[in-house]
């Protein structure tokens, strides 16, 4: 959806033109019928040849009524400058076009209106005085038509350069933050209030909640329109009117903005990039009060220079300005700044920064972050931050970003919110690099489980290091490759969430076999070499629990593991301790047994050695 904007000198023929191209008279108030000039915004649309549909906005020429003029200019994809064959570039042709070239409005033509009342000669002559006038502007080398709305002559060939024109403007883009600056509010019997203007940033729903700001009063969208046709879903780009749910005209008026609740914050402050037009009537200092327009909006602003004393026609430079009145504003916005008295443009510019830092004792900072701003998002800048393929230490971070407190909280909510990075208990980092690292870690595991498909995974501490991680942050992570269902937590290995140890029938019975023989004499078992298994075949009795490995060479069966400890610590319990040579008599084993085991009681400290015998240790309470 495309929305085209009229401009230029009263009585070049704008409106008449549009209700050319669509039919639709678009100066409807009584008042501008009687005085038949445009003063108040107007609205029409059109089918394009292609099928296309496209909104217009006329707007009024007359100095007088510029304010109008600039609630309208504020949403347009393309600029249709109509300048009148027989008078040729007048002072609101050229204050309209530099209002198009502050705001960036890059695409347009310009329409040669009352080609009928001119020679051919002359109309060759005007039309090289208006390609010299765009030169400079963001409009230079914009295709020029002569029309007449009279005879209809030149309108065809006007819709196809406009058809080609709009081919080249980029779609609006949908941040999924729907914003409607409204231009018009107006009830109708039956209905209650209805506002309308340009929807920006993303697309609004029948029913859903809505917000008016800067009041923020709540309501809801009980009706949704685009070129007069009721629908369900209005996208960005167009023109929308939205009838709102137990709102009065007192509730709602030009400039306020319409969004999803909570979405926007009206500010007072904001720091700017502001460009001042060549022929401005004067520079701007310290303490001037000027008049702000963006969107539908206008507001009283205070000015304060961040770099310099002044700034001269023709300069730029970055400008604190603070509102009278709060506004609904997004880093970005174009807006266009006038004297109040006398009254005229002097120049616009963008929004960098809608929530500056208040005190700005330190200029040169305040000016490196506008400048970075300039580049980019916040949420841009601290993802910045997080960059690397490391988890990084959260406060650091947000320090690293330069971003003040608040707003880097902000972002970092977007940020995780929205799936572009992960929090590590206290580590964060960004989704590219979680990736990274989940998917190198998955194919470390994969190749680990094809090496040694009898084991059940890789070990997690070697892992960790392997990783660079703490544990803390390394838990964090395993606990969130589990909750994908990438990996399978298993104690102390991470495997493949599909990863079981798959045994050969052949194996089964080997490793059955070797159970069999553990169990035969449970306290005096085979050595690990008796049983005759790889180190591969003993790892898995192992990890299985089947088996547990008390020294180099010494394992049992783990019932009967279990119970020779429950045994002796009862015997120990009773007797208050317990010698070799009793422990050999107990379990009827050899003395070599006796030693491995009591040793390793003592290492678990279930045991702990005095002299020649064994006491309780510390841990044999939970043995
Ligand atoms: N002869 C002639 N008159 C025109 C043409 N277009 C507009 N006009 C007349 O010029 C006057 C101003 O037109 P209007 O559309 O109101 O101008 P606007 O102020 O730019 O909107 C009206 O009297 C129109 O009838 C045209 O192509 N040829
Ligand atoms: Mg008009």
């Amino acid at each position: 959806m495309y929305t085209v904007g009229t401009a230029g000198h009263v009585d070049h023929g704008k409106s008449t033109l549009v209700k050319a191209l669509t039919g639709i008279d678009p100066d409807r108030l009584p008042e501008e019928k009687e005085r038949e000039m445009t003063i108040d915004l107007g609205f029409a649309h059109l089918k394009m040849p292609s099928g296309q549909q496209v909104s217009i906005v006329d707007v009024p020429g007359h100095e007088r009524f510029i304010k109008n003029m600039l609630a309208g200019v504020g949403g347009i994809d393309l600029a249709l400058l109509v300048i009148a064959a027989d008078e040729g570039v007048m002072p609101q042709t050229r204050e309209h076009l530099a209002i198009l070239d502050l705001l960036q409005v890059s695409h347009g033509l310009v329409a040669l209106t009352k080609r009928d009342l001119v020679e051919p000669d002359w109309l060759a002559l005007v039309s090289d005085e208006v390609a010299e006038t765009l030169k400079g502007t963001a409009l230079e080398g914009a295709p020029i038509l002569p029309v007449s709305s009279t005879t209809g002559e030149g309108l065809t060939e006007l819709l196809e350069a406009m058809e080609d024109q709009l081919a080249q403007v980029p779609e609006r883009a949908d941040r999924g933050q729907p914003r409607l600056p409204v231009d018009r509010v107006f009830t109708l019997t039956g209905f209650g209030t209805v506002v309308t203007g340009t929807l920006i940033d993303g697309s609004f729903r029948l029913g859903e909640e809505v917000e008016i700001l800067p009041r923020r009063k709540r309501s809801r969208i009980r009706g949704l329109q685009t070129h007069n046709r009721k629908v369900e879903l209005a996208p960005p780009g167009g023109r929308t009117a939205v009838n709102l749910a137990g709102m009065t005209l007192e509730d709602v008026h030009r400039g306020n903005v319409l969004a999803r609740p909570g979405q926007l914050k009206p500010t007072r402050a904001l720091d700017v990039k502001l460009r001042l037009i060549p022929d401005a009537l004067r520079g701007i200092e310290n303490d001037d009060e000027v008049d702000m327009f963006t969107g539908a909006a206008e507001a009283l602003a205070h000015v304060s220079l961040l770099e310099g004393k002044q700034l001269r026609p023709g300069e730029e430079g970055w400008v604190r300005l603070r509102l009278r009145d709060p506004l609904a504003l997004v880093k970005g916005d174009k807006f266009i700044l006038r004297l109040p008295s006398p009254s005229a443009t002097i120049g616009g510019g963008e929004v960098v920064d809608t929530s500056p830092r208040l005190h700005h004792r330190f200029r040169a900072q305040t000016l490196n972050w506008l400048r970075s701003l300039e580049a980019g998002s916040p949420d841009q800048i601290l993802l910045q931050a997080l960059a690397g393929d490391q988890p990084v230490e959260r406060s650091p971070a947000l320090k690293k970003s330069g971003l003040p407190a608040d707003q880097a909280d902000e972002s970092l909510r977007r940020l995780l919110d929205s799936g572009q990075a992960l929090a590590l208990d206290s580590h964060l980092i960004s989704a590219a690099a979680w990736q990274s690292m989940s998917a190198r870690v998955k194919r470390d595991i994969e190749t680990y489980h094809r090496r040694f498909p009898l084991r059940p995974g890789i070990s997690k501490e070697e892992l960790k290091n392997r990783l660079g991680l703490s544990l803390k942050v390394f838990n964090a992570a395993v606990a969130e490759w589990a909750r994908a269902g990438q990996l399978a937590d298993r104690g102390a290995f991470l495997a493949d969430a599909s990863f079981e140890v798959q045994l050969s029938p052949e194996l089964q019975r080997k490793l059955d076999g070797a159970m069999a023989a553990l169990r035969q004499k449970p306290f005096a078992p085979p050595s690990e070499s008796e049983l005759g298994l790889s180190p591969e075949e003993l790892a898995l009795l192992l990890a299985q629990g089947k088996a547990t490995r008390v020294s180099d060479n010494v394992l049992f069966e783990t019932g009967a593991y279990q119970q020779m400890i429950d045994r002796t610590v009862e015997h120990v319990g009773k007797q208050g301790n317990i010698t070799l040579a009793e422990f050999r008599d107990l379990f009827d084993t050899s003395r070599k047994y006796a030693q491995a085991f009591l040793e390793h009681l003592d290492e678990r400290r279930i045991t702990r050695r005095v002299g020649d015998e064994r006491v309780l240790g510390p841990a044999a309470r939970r043995a």
